[in-house]
């Protein structure tokens, strides 16, 4: 029986099953079309990065005898969608039967079921093998809960899955959680470690995906991109993370600074969301070199967190919540992301340095997406999918299941505080305490009040002065809201204008 299998741009696994054997009888379609590139403005590092992941794979495909048919985005043939591409196909081949894995996101798996509805051969959706669990896992276990709880999933996943748990039973180290110790700020020790990314010259296929007019932003960076492309090149660089850079990465987790864009963190997002590497092998990998003595506790436990706690469950909570969840807007919040966000220029340095960089590198890590730009838009109000929209665009990791849940959930809080029990906002206090942004800042960090004052200083408390109907009585904010009943009522009317003036005039902050 002739068979069709599409392999979708974030489905890039050579050690899937389905590669264990060849058949002549068996097609494999990868295709670059519009219909992706262009259902969001994308960074131009995100498109190539695709492009040149699915192109490396269709060579590590046909290497191993594989038949591959391969749409590149000029080719007169592509019509720059899945079903108008797949269509021909089916009778050109004579295809007797349409297979694919499951896509992670909503719009392609409700597209793709269509699809197999509206053609008369028989189809089959298989697993794509990746994740620890399966999409309503974490369903499962909230269901009926008001509040979910990552940390409950969390153990829950230690336990299943027999990571870092002593033979009693017991979380190794005695305790499940060693988040606490991960709070330093870093002041140039211990040094960063040199970029040790491969470094390919993609200026052609830039040239391609130019002439094809697609739209994009941000530094293309074709000559020299930086990120890894195949599983051989992922494995090389997940390992000389884990051997020299993630001893530091539970102490400076939260850290940022101007001249020091990673830090400590890992930049496997975008090998782990193209699947090139398991989160199993990852965390295999993590927990051998702690067992043998090559890592701290909350090292390991700090990084085996983000991948079989987090990442699971940010996954599950996404289809948990699909299709409604994109329109969630708990706040009522309207504002326009600012143009400023697609240039960088603005005089508040922390967001100057944390957009600057993402347009130069398509990457920020987590404290800079949630507690500088996504702090800043949540206090402001901006429109959370039109936010949305913008992290989807430019981060080189950004696939709606993980950017959706962590924007409109962790950061924006637009799910009324389902996924984070309170809002993830500060005032100045916190940027300046974990960056050096604030040094020679437009803005005065200590100031409230004033031309000079650090915006986020009076939007912080203006942010919970006029939300209190939806805040007042959460029990994690009983000490800011005690501080607002107790404030002098014209200190209170100075900071609401004082924020009303920030928000009329945001685009020149
Ligand atoms: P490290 O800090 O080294 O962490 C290791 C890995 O843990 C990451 O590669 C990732 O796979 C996983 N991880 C850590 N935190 C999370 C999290 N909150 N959710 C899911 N996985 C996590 N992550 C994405 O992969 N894609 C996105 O589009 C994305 N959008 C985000 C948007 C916002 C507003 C926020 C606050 C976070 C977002 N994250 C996203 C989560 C996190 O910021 C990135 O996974 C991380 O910065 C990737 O860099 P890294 O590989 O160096 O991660
Ligand atoms: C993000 C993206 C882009 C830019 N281009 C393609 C493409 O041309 N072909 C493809 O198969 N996939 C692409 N992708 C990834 C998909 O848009 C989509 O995000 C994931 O498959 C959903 O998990
Ligand atoms: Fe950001 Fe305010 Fe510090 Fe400037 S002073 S870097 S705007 S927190």
């Amino acid at each position: 029986m002739k068979i069709l299998r599409l392999i979708l741009g974030d489905q890039l696994n050579p050690n899937h099953s389905w590669f264990k054997n060849t058949d002549d009888e068996i097609l494999y379609v990868l295709m670059e079309v519009k219909q992706e590139t262009n259902y969001v403005l994308h960074h131009a590092q995100k498109i190539l990065a695709i492009f040149a992941a699915m192109r490396d794979f269709k060579i590590t495909l046909t290497k191993e005898n594989h038949q591959v048919i391969y749409f590149k985005i000029n080719e007169k043939s592509n019509q720059q969608s899945f079903k108008l591409n797949l269509n021909p196909l089916l009778t050109q081949y004579n295809i007797q039967k349409f297979e694919y894995l499951e896509p992670d996101e909503f719009r392609l798996d409700r597209d793709l079921r269509e699809f197999c509805s509206e053609i008369s051969i028989p189809s089959e959706c298989f697993s794509s093998e990746h994740f620890y669990t399966h999409r309503s896992e974490v369903n499962e276990m909230f269901t009926d809960k008001k509040q979910w709880l990552m940390e409950s999933f969390y153990r829950y996943m230690r336990k299943r899955h027999n990571v870092l748990m002593s033979e009693d039973g017991k979380p190794v180290g005695s305790k499940w959680n060693f988040d606490h110790e991960n709070r330093k700020a870093w002041k140039g020790e211990p040094k960063v470690f040199e970029d040790h990314r491969p470094t390919h010259n993609h200026s052609e296929l830039w040239n391609e995906i130019t002439e094809a007019k697609i739209k994009s932003f941000g530094n293309h960076n074709a000559s020299k991109f930086r990120w890894p492309l195949n599983r051989k090149e992922a494995l090389k660089h997940l390992d000389f993370f884990i051997r020299n850079i993630l001893i530091y990465f539970g102490d400076y987790q939260d850290a940022m600074h101007k001249d020091e864009t990673r830090m400590f963190h890992s930049l496997i997002s975008f090998a782990l969301n193209t699947k090139m590497l398991s989160p199993k092998e990852v965390v295999s990998a993590v927990e051998k070199s702690y067992l043998s003595n090559q890592l701290s506790i909350n090292a390991a436990e700090g990084f085996i967190r983000q991948i079989i706690g987090w990442r699971e469950y940010i996954r599950g909570y996404y289809w948990a919540h699909m299709p409604a969840f994109g329109d969630q807007n708990y706040f009522n919040h309207q504002l326009p992301v600012p143009n400023w966000f697609w240039n960088g220029k603005t005089k508040m340095n922390c967001l100057k340095y944390t957009i600057n960089q993402s347009l130069d590198d398509a990457y920020a890590h987590h404290i800079q997406r949630l507690m500088i730009v996504g702090n800043f838009s949540l206090l402001v109000g901006i429109n959370p999918k039109s936010l949305h929209e913008w992290y989807l665009g430019i981060y080189i990791d950004a696939f709606e299941w993980v950017e959706m849940p962590n924007t409109l959930g962790m950061s924006q809080f637009a799910d009324g505080g389902k996924l984070a029990s309170k809002p993830y906002v500060s005032t100045a206090n916190y940027i300046s305490k974990m960056s050096n942004y604030c040094e020679g800042c437009y803005y005065s960090k200590s100031e409230r009040l004033g031309d000079k004052a650090c915006p986020f200083n009076s939007l912080y408390w203006n942010f919970f002065i006029s939300k209190s109907k939806q805040l007042g009585k959460n029990p994690r904010l009983a000490i800011v809201n005690k501080q607002i009943r107790d404030m002098d009522p014209n200190l209170i009317k100075d900071i609401q204008l004082q924020a009303k003036k920030i928000i009329k005039n945001i685009e020149s902050v």
